[in-house]
């Protein structure tokens, strides 16, 4: 029998079409890279308080683990980032990154800045893909523009996407407008999100659940373990 699950979240029980078939879900782990939340990353070189960011690490872990124990659970990550070459870098977006210094494609302490292959480009060791997870590298902020996820969530029936990452601002919030607005009923896992500002983070939450949720819905972690607890096979990835 396919296992079905709904979330106690704000403002409605998530998602709004009752409960979910997990065939039908993936949880979505954006841009967990060294460059925005590690030591000598993008965002540590300029100047914000990485505690910020890598707030969500644990948070994620928790529900990594729990969701790789349910069989057809699907599970993706993204990675902001631009060829070598940086062909595929906007000059707007390069030149406003340089204007705080190092820029994209410049040097830093990781390696050349959100670049394909660099260390600051890679996700964090505690949220390393496992075999079969998917990555999506993405040039922009959404997860949607210039990739192929869409296609892939289409040919896997995909309908409802459990958003973590960050920063829940920028890339967290491109990625669930792109998301709503092409349909996919979305969950934002709050403590799953961080910020380089903290007030930035709280504001991106707030409008989500406003409108009776324009958006989708937000829940902490916590209300998704609760959730799933129960639904997972203690021979996956034993
Ligand atoms: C940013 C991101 N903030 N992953 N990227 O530049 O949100």
């Amino acid at each position: 029998m396919t296992k079905t699950f709904s979330v106690a979240a704000d403002p409605y029980v998530w998602p709004f079409d009752g409960a979910v078939p997990v065939p039908r879900v993936a949880l979505v782990v954006i841009d967990m890279q060294v460059d925005f939340c590690g030591a000598g990353g993008y965002v540590d070189s300029m100047g914000y308080d990485i505690s910020l960011t890598r707030a969500a690490i644990e948070p994620i872990a928790r529900v990594l683990a729990a969701v790789r124990m349910i069989p057809g659970f699907t599970v993706l990550h993204t990675r902001e980032g631009h060829r070598p070459e940086l062909v595929d870098l906007p000059a707007n977006k390069q030149w406003r990154s340089r204007n705080v210094c190092p820029g994209i494609g410049e040097m830093g302490p990781c390696g050349r800045i959100l670049v394909r292959g660099e260390p600051g480009w890679e996700i964090v060791p505690e949220l390393t893909p496992a075999p079969g997870e998917i990555v999506i590298d993405k040039p922009g902020k959404g997860s949607f523009y210039a990739t192929d996820l869409e296609h892939i969530l289409r040919t896997r029936g995909i309908t409802h996407l459990i958003l973590t990452g960050i920063t829940t601002d920028v890339c967290v919030h491109t990625t669930l407008r792109e998301a709503n607005d092409r349909g996919f009923e979305c969950l934002l896992l709050t403590d799953c999100a961080g910020a380089t500002e903290a007030r930035h983070h709280d504001a991106a939450i707030t409008m989500i659940s406003m409108q009776g949720g324009i958006f989708g819905a937000t829940a902490p972690s916590a209300a998704l373990l609760e959730a799933i607890a129960g639904l997972g096979d203690e021979r996956v990835h034993a």
